[in-house]
């Protein structure tokens, strides 16, 4: 490959005529924006320890009350992109959000997508859309682009849930904003009920009561259940994993991050191929191994990693008696919309 001439090798008063006018030469720079044969990623592979964050978050519910808080966050940020960029990876951000009984996150809505895992606590509640959600753990909440959405919290112990959203991505193009409202009236229903009964959905015969959204709960009951039923299938020997549908589409939960629970057998070792898209790992029951390039994280309950694209990864359940049950976020569908999606 030929070396390509460099911005000092130009004259300055050259260089002074472009700046002057707004101009820029490529071809000192096209190596950094088209380097040969993969991408360059910021994201590096990183790993949360909930152990080490949860006394500094819960030290955040004595510190700043919600009402100076609004969302009493702790952002996992990726040090490759600069912790100042609250990044995971390039479409990813991921917070772990504390509400202590009694407090009450008001309503919103934004451009970015949410998605919400909790992680401990009972008592809690988000109302999305008007649908209050009851939250426990392992449950998946969506909280999609334009939908108002409040957390609430009538139980007795702090409650904590880990918040994905497409934030890097929706801010980077230039197209993140917020509306806040007053409280919602919650409105009698549950997508959850009424969407994940032995493959029947709700007849559309009046279009205007379908909604784009119509599950918003994943419960961790169900969701568990159907990978220890999927365990026994001898189509899933290689990998037991589900993917969060919009059971209206069939399609994605969300339009541009993936959302995926993952059962490893015991003593299962799961080789991924190198994929485009970045990828995060949290551990929802048991504990589970990460190998990404030169790094090897382990993964106790609660805890959360993050690995950036186009390299594999092996996941190894280390216990031989107990499954380990992954929660996993990745930047599929936004690969796939694009046409960069690609498998190595
Ligand atoms: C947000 O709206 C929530 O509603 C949590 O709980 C985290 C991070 C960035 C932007 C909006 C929430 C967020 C957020």
């Amino acid at each position: 490959m030929n070396e390509l001439g460099r911005l000092e090798d130009l004259p300055q008063d050259y260089r002074d005529a472009l700046k002057a006018q707004n101009l820029v030469p490529l071809w000192p720079s096209l190596r950094a924006v088209l380097p040969p044969g993969k991408p360059r990623p910021n994201t590096r592979a990183t790993a949360w320890s909930y152990q080490a964050l949860r006394p500094l978050l819960m030290q955040a519910g004595t510190l700043t009350p919600i009402e100076k808080a609004e969302r009493r966050v702790l952002v996992l940020a990726n040090p490759g992109h600069g912790l100042e960029k609250m990044q995971a990876s390039a479409a990813i951000y991921l917070g772990m959000q504390l509400l202590l009984p009694g407090e009450w996150a008001p309503s919103h809505r934004h451009t970015p997508n949410a998605v919400r895992m909790i992680v401990e606590g009972e008592g809690a509640y988000t109302t999305v859309d008007g649908e209050k959600c009851p939250m426990s753990r392992g449950d998946l909440i969506l909280t999609p682009t334009g939908l108002w959405h409040e957390h609430g919290h009538d139980g007795s112990e702090p409650v904590v849930w880990l918040d994905v959203l497409d934030l890097p991505l929706v801010h980077y193009m230039e197209a993140s904003y917020h509306v806040d409202g007053p409280r919602q009236t919650v409105q009698p229903g549950s997508g959850d009920r009424t969407h994940a009964r032995g493959g029947l959905l709700p007849t559309p015969v009046f279009e205007r009561a379908r909604k784009a959204y119509p599950m918003l709960r994943y419960p961790w009951v169900e969701a568990r259940a159907a990978l220890l039923a999927l365990a026994e299938d001898p189509a899933a020997l290689e990998c037991v994993q589900l993917t969060y549908t919009n059971p209206a589409t069939g399609g994605d939960a969300e339009n541009i991050l993936g959302f995926y629970a993952l059962m490893l057998r015991p003593g299962q070792t799961l080789n991924l191929p190198a994929r485009s898209p970045a990828s995060v790992f949290h551990v929802i029951e048991g504990g589970a191994q990460v190998r990404v390039e030169d790094q090897r994280f382990d993964l106790a309950e609660a805890d959360t990693c993050c690995a950036p694209g186009y390299t594999p990864i092996t996941l190894v359940n280390a216990s031989a008696t107990a499954p380990a049950f992954v929660f996993i976020a990745d930047e599929s569908p936004l690969h796939r919309k694009l046409g960069v999606y690609e498998t190595r």
